[in-house]
């Protein structure tokens, strides 16, 4: 039966950079006969919301559910939505809707690009960040009050549920366990915020307690930020909440010389619904439009989602193909945040021709 999957570019360079997905991921399925149906969606983009008033058609919950992945590009146009309302208008709610708690995120040195920290080379950054991705500071409870006005009071609840957090903290201990390492670092900044981090804390040591070949640092995110460029060979698979995951998924790969090649996957376990792939980046207006940005983001995000549905040696492939172009190096083909002069989809198009053989 073939894979059915939701193809969803979103904004900016996210139309640029979902083509390189498609056709890396096209030329895989091809090279290793695996059927794939894609559909294409407009919504979840500020050109649909410039349409009909709002990111995503009443019915999408019924029209994505079904589908056995969503491939995503990039969300947010500033100059036309603001960045909350198209955030929270598609994929907080792709996240929330189809219950994908864990958000898997690859901090990986690649041959060929070159880390901004002496002296490091591949092999010496490569860890996961597991961000929890469904409450946490991102729950959007509060409310503004006596607004307009010199008494304005505006709050905002960090959410922290016992379900929400073992379920996350045991993906991420299993995790660890299955790697040669086996060690969990846990970020969190119990001394200043006192009653949701000391709790998470101690959710950490309830739940290691079915894990004891794993071994476990807790630390203070802003000592955390600062290891993460002075000592990123000391991690293996760091969980946090969903704020904290979602910056240090950024400082990671920043860590690895570019957030372009970092890849994504929003991960609903159980199955129940569909899991959700794209690349960390956001649509970054500054370079949308001119066809410079770097598809292996997404490429990346499309050799997770295989792995996902159980097409290990086609995910396989991928990477293998844009760490071979990678360490080529042809200015020509590299785009150039990893030094080159090239496009979008020259690039895309090298791998790709890489992954058919
Ligand atoms: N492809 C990722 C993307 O579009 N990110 C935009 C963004 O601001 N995301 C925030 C988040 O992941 O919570």
């Amino acid at each position: 039966m073939a894979q059915r999957i939701a193809v969803i570019p979103g904004d900016g360079i996210g139309k640029e950079v979902m083509p390189e997905g498609v056709r890396a991921l096209t030329a895989a399925a091809e090279r290793f006969g695996i059927e794939i149906e894609l559909t294409d969606f407009d919504f979840a983009s500020c050109d649909y919301y410039a349409e009909h008033g709002q990111m995503l058609p009443d019915d999408w919950f019924d029209r994505l559910k079904d589908f056995d992945a969503l491939f995503y590009g990039a969300v947010g146009w500033p100059e036309t939505v603001p960045d909350h309302v198209s955030l929270w208008g598609s994929l907080l709610q792709f996240r929330r809707r189809f219950d994908q708690y864990v958000n898997l995120r690859p901090c990986k040195l690649l041959p060929g690009v070159k880390s901004p920290l002496a002296d490091r080379r591949p092999g010496d950054i490569d860890f996961y960040v597991v961000r929890e991705n469904t409450e946490g500071e991102y729950s959007s409870v509060g409310g503004k009050m006596f607004e307009g006005t010199e008494r304005e009071v505006v709050i905002q609840e960090t959410v922290m549920t016992r379900h929400g957090t073992d379920r996350v903290l045991r993906f991420a201990y299993e995790l660890a366990q299955s790697r040669p390492r086996k060690k969990l670092t846990s970020a969190t900044k119990s001394n200043g915020i006192a009653i949701t981090m000391p709790w998470w804390d101690e959710r950490v040591k309830a739940m290691g307690a079915n894990y004891p070949e794993v071994s476990v640092d807790q630390f203070h995110i802003d000592i955390l930020t600062a290891n993460f460029v002075m000592h990123p060979d000391w991690f293996d698979v760091v969980v946090a909440s969903n704020l904290f995951g979602d910056i240090l998924s950024d400082l990671g790969p920043a860590c690895t010389g570019t957030i372009g090649v970092a890849p994504s996957a929003n991960i609903n376990p159980e199955g129940t619904f569909p899991s959700l792939f794209e690349p960390v980046h956001g649509s970054a207006p500054d370079i949308a439009g001119k066809g410079i940005a770097n598809p292996i983001g997404q490429i990346w995000s499309a050799a997770m989602m295989l792995e996902h549905l159980g097409h290990q040696e086609a995910a396989d492939a991928i990477v293998a193909a844009f760490e071979a172009v990678l360490a080529e190096g042809d200015k020509a083909v590299m785009t150039p945040d990893v030094g080159g002069t090239g496009t979008t989809e020259g690039l895309g198009r090298a791998i790709a021709a890489r992954i058919s053989g």
